[in-house]
């Protein structure tokens, strides 16, 4: 694993003529945060961020991880002529963008013939479906194909919509949130075409078809449905082409959202559908089983209609627990409150199996039917860390999933660098940084975490309650410096909590889960900016800090600030010394070597590792590339510094 992508909310132009220029510099800051003086001052990362992003320029690495900043608004950075200029380019040697990290992938991928992942990051509407994407598109068009593979092409690009329609909805963070976990395998033959693909979901919020907040909706599948359905299959579903007649559609107060098309999207799915190769019998039962029900709960003989069983059964399943006394079945009546609750969880599961279904039909479609050894890359794009005014189990879920996610971030960029410190056997001192293993701890330790304690309560028969899992709680993690609840917080923090709230001090921040089983639909509407052109200090600031951005960087930068493979520097600089323009016959080590020697690197400055020279300070580097610019233009033409594959 080794690619990252993080992406912050703030809430290219190319400029190749600039690099290297000083008032440049200046002006739009620096592209790697490494090559920054003042690189452990969190102020100088902020201007350096802010300078960018002022600019259009979105994209800094530190590294080989890649920051983005969400601009909110359309850069024109992802065109064909952009994707013309990364393909086949160096990694450095252009300005950072997330086509110069798939291209990276990808072709290491071919050369060395093994699998690579793509982790994105970053808090709800932070941009990462956007980047998975825009990933996604660049293999689209990048990879080389046939007529055959074009169909695997279409299919791994138009899946994207389908499950966005099923697992996407408006949320107060953002109108196309992720309401699942997505992992992408996109299949490589040994020619780099791509020949399959794979898709696993993860934990689809399903309580959102029964719930949303105030200024939330439920899935966009149910008014795209309802706006853009064809008169004949609404007949046949029995719906109205009116989204207020279904509570299930308007408890946010929200169904017409002005940056959503519904029915536009609706052909769009309709379209993609058809070319996953989805039969009429298919799309039919997707819509009987995602959207009836759902939608129309009281009119209990259309649902039984559809989903073909009888009357009764489903009547009296919604309405009569059923007890087993010795041989006996008893039928006990529910209250009116539970068979809601019923109803409610009929839906969720019918759309969660739903989902599930479709999700396995769009992997057969996109399955490769040649079994010859292929190579992957992984894309793995999540929903994104979220804090709302009231915060339920579904926050809970989506904020651990997070958790998990930054641990795993920490420990492999962390440990990567360890291990080329070692391979290239270059002396290596560690850099503290905060370990979130002790929340991920609290949350998923056997028995002593807090899922455990769930899982007991529920599974406990008699008198659990939502307050005497709160209590098992307050018990088992008294003293715990992550966990509080009113009865175990000091006096001024107490203000802050209700009864039966608890809050988890995550990486992320502060988060107050409630523990009541009921919904708050009160919950004043607090919409999130999403405006462009804005970049509000305090919020970018916060992730920086939490991301650990600051860490990776001194990390980064703790040995030496920037490592290049012998050849590939030798190839970019090697006209600034006689002996080794235009050509260099003896080992890239030695023609390295002879270079820094007459550019007069001082022995301090810089480390031969085994296949690659490790450079400590930027203003190393930075004099090396302004000598560089120079011959450039003394030259007249640049020397060749790209290895262009295709
Ligand atoms: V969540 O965790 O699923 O709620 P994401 O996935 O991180 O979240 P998303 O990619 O959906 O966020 O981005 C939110 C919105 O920001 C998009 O709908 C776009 O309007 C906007 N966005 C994101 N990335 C870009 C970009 N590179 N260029 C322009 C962008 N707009
Ligand atoms: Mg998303």
């Amino acid at each position: 694993l080794k690619y990252f992508t993080v992406n912050l909310s703030p809430n290219v132009r190319i400029l190749q003529d600039m690099e290297g220029s000083l008032t440049a510099r200046d002006r739009v800051g620096i592209q790697d945060f490494v090559l920054l003086d003042a690189y452990t001052s969190e102020t100088a990362f902020m201007d350096n961020l802010r300078k960018r992003f002022n600019e259009n320029l979105i994209y800094t690495y530190i590294g080989t991880l890649l920051v983005s900043v969400n601009p909110y608004k359309e850069l024109g950075i992802y065109t064909k002529k952009q994707m013309d200029i990364y393909m086949g380019v160096n990694f450095f040697e252009l300005p950072p963008h997330i086509f110069a990290l798939a291209d990276n992938v990808y072709r290491t991928m071919i050369s060395e013939t093994n699998n690579h992942f793509i982790l994105i990051s970053g808090e709800s509407g932070a941009g990462k479906t956007e980047a998975s994407k825009t990933v996604l598109q660049f293999y689209a068009v990048c990879c080389p194909s046939t007529r055959l593979l074009d169909n695997v092409r279409d299919r791994l690009l138009l899946s994207n919509p389908v499950l966005e329609a099923f697992g996407n909805a408006k949320t107060l963070k953002n109108d196309n949130s992720s309401r699942f976990g997505k992992y992408m395998d996109i299949q490589f033959d040994h020619q780099g075409a791509a020949v399959g693909g794979h898709i696993l979901s993860y934990l689809l919020e399903k309580s959102r078809v029964v719930h949303q907040n105030r200024g939330e909706r439920n899935f966009h599948i149910f008014y795209q449905l309802v706006e853009g359905g064809e008169d004949e299959l609404l007949r046949w579903l029995g719906l109205e082409r009116n989204c207020q007649k279904y509570r299930y559609l308007i408890q946010g107060e929200c169904a017409k959202v002005s940056s959503i098309n519904d029915k536009s999207d609706w052909k769009t799915v309709q379209k993609a559908l058809t070319i996953i190769e989805f039969s009429e019998k298919d799309i039919e039962f997707c819509f009987v089983f995602a959207t009836h029900f759902s939608l129309f709960p009281f009119f209990i003989i259309y649902s039984c209609q559809l989903l073909g069983i009888p009357l009764n059964m489903l009547q009296e399943g919604l309405t009569h627990r059923k007890i087993e006394a010795k041989a006996e079945e008893v039928l006990s009546p529910f209250t009116a409150e539970h068979a809601k609750y019923a109803r409610d969880a009929l839906a969720k599961a019918i759309y969660g199996r739903t989902f599930s279904w479709l999700v396995n039909k769009i992997n057969e479609s996109l399955a490769n039917k040649d079994s010859t050894r292929k190579t992957v890359i992984g894309l793995l794009d999540i929903y994104g860390f979220e804090v709302f005014d009231v915060n339920s189990f579904e926050q809970f879920c989506i904020n651990f999933c997070n958790e998990k996610l930054q641990q795993l971030f920490i420990q492999l960029t962390l440990k990567s660098e360890q291990e080329e410190y070692e391979m290239e056997g270059i002396e290596w001192e560690p850099v503290p940084y905060f370990n979130n293993k002790i929340i991920c701890d609290l949350v998923e330790e056997k028995h002593r975490g807090i899922i455990s304690i769930l899982d007991e309560e529920c599974l406990r028969p008699g008198e659990a309650t939502d307050f005497t899992f709160l209590e098992k709680l307050e018990e088992k993690m008294c003293g715990h410096p992550h966990f509080v609840t009113h009865k175990l917080a000091d006096p001024k923090t107490r203000k802050t909590l209700e009864r039966g709230d608890f809050r988890l001090l995550h990486y992320a921040g502060e988060v107050t889960y409630s523990v009541v089983g009921k919904f708050h639909l009160m919950q004043t509407v607090s919409l999130s900016l999403h405006t462009s052109d804005h970049f509000d200090d305090v919020m970018v600031r916060h992730q920086v800090k939490y991301l650990g951005l600051m860490e990776h960087l001194r990390v980064r930068r703790a040995g030496f600030a920037y490592r290049r493979r012998y050849e590939v520097f030798l190839k970019r600089y090697k006209a600034l010394c006689p002996d080794t323009w235009p050509h260099w016959k003896g080992t890239p080590a030695e023609g390295v070597q002879r270079l820094i020697k007459h550019l007069g690197y001082k022995p301090d400055e810089y480390k031969m590792g085994r296949t690659k020279i490790f450079i400590r300070h930027p203003r190393t580097l930075f004099a090396t590339e302004d000598a560089f610019e120079i011959c450039k233009h003394e030259l007249g033409k640049a020397p060749v510094t790209s290895d262009k594959r295709r």
